[in-house]
C-alpha cells in the first residue's frame, strides 16, 4: 500500500437505495477516489438485524454494487466488497463486544427508533449493531468515513472503542487501531421523508412516497417531489430550525446538494415565487442527477459475470488487508495464534 490515507464506507443493501444514501453518503464517495485508498462494501450483514427475504437481500446486495458503480465509484480505483465474504468482519466484531458496555450500546439513537419500529424483533444483533460497525472501520485502519449525519453516533462509539482497545493493549504506543474521523457532506447529510419532513429519508419506511429510490422510474421519482409536503405559508426561506419549514427546508436541501449550491442562494433564486414552481424545479433537478446512474445500472444489468469478478477480486484483497488486523487483536488478546 501506498501512504495515501484510508476511507472506508459501506451501505447496508436492506432495501433500494434512497436519494438519502445517495446524497449523504456515495455521491461523496466518489470524489474521494483520487486522493484517497478507498474501501466501499455492501453491508448485507447488517442488514439481518431486521427480517430479510433471502432471494430480495441477494439481489439488493448486487444491485448495491451496480448502484455504486453506476455512481462512479470505479473498481479500478476502489476496493468493492461484500462484507459477508470477510469472516474478519465476524471475528473482530466479537472481540470488540467485550469491550463495549452495554450502557453506550443501549443509547444509540438508532437502536431505540429500530427497536421503536420492530418491536416484534428486537434481537441482540440490533443492538450489537454499532459494534460490528466498529469492526468494519476498524479492520482496515480507515482515516475517515464518511456518513450521512444519522451515522455520526456510531463513528463516536467506534472512536470509543479503538481508543479504549489502544489504552489496554497498547501502552508502548504502536496503537492496534487507527482512531478514525467521520466526514459529513456540506448539504445532503440528513435527507428528510418527503411525506413527515421533521423524519429521516430510510429505505425501510413502509410508506414509499416518503421516500425516493435511486431505482424508481423517473416519472414516480418526479410525482413523489411534487407531492412532498409542505405548509401552508407559501414563502421559500431556508430556517433550518423552524420546524414548520421542514418540508421547504428539505427540498432546498436536496437541490442543494444536488446542484451543488447552497439552500440560501436557491432559495433568494425563487423568493417570491409558488411552492409548485419551486417543487417542479427540483424535480427536474433530481432527474437530471438520477437518468445517468439508471442508464449506467441498466448497463451493468447486462454485465453479470464482470460484477462478479468484481466481487471475487474484492473479498480476496479485503481478506488479506483484515486479516492482518483481527491476527494483531488476537495476539494482544492472548489467543494461541
Ligand atoms: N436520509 C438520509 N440522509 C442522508 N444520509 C443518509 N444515510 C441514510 N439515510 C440518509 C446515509 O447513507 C449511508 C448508508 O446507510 P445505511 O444503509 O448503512 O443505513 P441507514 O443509515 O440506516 O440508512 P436507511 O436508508 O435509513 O436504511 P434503513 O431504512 O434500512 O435503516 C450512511 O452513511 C447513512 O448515514
Amino acid at each position: 500500500m501506498d501512504d495515501k490515507k484510508i476511507i472506508f464506507s459501506g451501505v447496508q443493501p436492506s432495501g433500494n437505495i434512497t436519494l438519502g444514501n445517495y446524497l449523504g453518503a456515495i455521491k461523496n464517495w466518489v470524489n474521494f477516489q483520487e486522493d484517497y485508498n478507498c474501501i466501499y462494501a455492501m453491508m448485507d450483514m447488517h442488514a439481518i438485524t431486521v427480517r430479510q427475504n433471502p432471494a430480495e437481500l441477494r439481489k439488493r446486495t448486487l444491485d448495491l454494487l451496480k448502484i455504486y458503480i453506476a455512481c462512479g465509484i470505479d473498481p479500478e480505483k476502489s476496493l468493492l466488497f461484500v462484507q459477508s465474504h470477510v469472516p474478519a468482519h465476524a471475528q473482530l466484531s466479537w472481540a470488540l463486544n467485550c469491550y463495549t458496555y452495554m450502557g453506550e450500546l443501549s443509547r444509540m439513537t438508532q437502536f431505540k427508533d429500530k427497536s421503536a419500529r420492530h418491536a416484534d424483533n428486537i434481537n441482540a444483533g440490533l443492538f450489537t449493531y454499532p459494534v460490528l460497525m466498529a469492526a468494519d472501520i476498524l479492520l482496515y485502519q480507515a482515516d475517515l468515513v464518511p456518513v450521512g449525519k444519522d451515522q455520526m453516533q456510531h463513528i463516536e462509539i467506534t472512536r470509543d472503542i479503538a481508543e479504549r482497545f489502544n489504552s489496554i493493549y497498547c501502552k508502548e504506543g504502536n496503537p492496534v487501531f487507527k482512531v478514525p474521523e467521520g466526514f459529513l457532506p456540506k448539504s445532503g447529510a440528513k435527507v428528510m421523508s418527503l411525506q413527515e419532513p421533521t423524519k429521516k429519508m430510510s429505505k425501510s419506511d413502509e410508506n414509499p412516497k416518503a421516500f425516493i429510490s435511486m431505482l424508481d422510474d423517473i416519472n414516480v421519482i418526479a410525482n413523489k417531489i411534487k407531492s412532498a409536503v409542505t405548509d401552508s405559508e407559501g414563502v421559500i426561506e431556508f430556517r433550518p430550525d423552524d420546524e414548520t419549514k421542514a418540508g421547504i427546508n428539505n427540498l432546498l436541501t436536496i437541490m442543494a446538494a444536488v446542484t451543488g449550491s447552497t439552500e440560501e442562494k436557491i432559495a433568494q433564486e425563487f423568493a417570491g415565487k409558488g411552492y409548485g414552481d419551486f417543487k417542479k424545479a427540483v424535480a427536474e433537478a433530481v432527474v437530471e442527477e438520477i437518468k445517468p446512474i439508471r442508464k449506467r445500472y441498466d448497463e451493468l444489468s447486462e454485465s453479470k459475470d464482470y460484477l462478479e469478478e468484481i466481487c471475487k477480486n474484492g473479498a480476496e484483497r479485503a481478506n488479506k488487508i483484515a486479516s492482518r488486523t483481527v491476527n494483531k487483536v488476537y495476539k494482544k488478546l492472548g489467543f494461541v495464534l
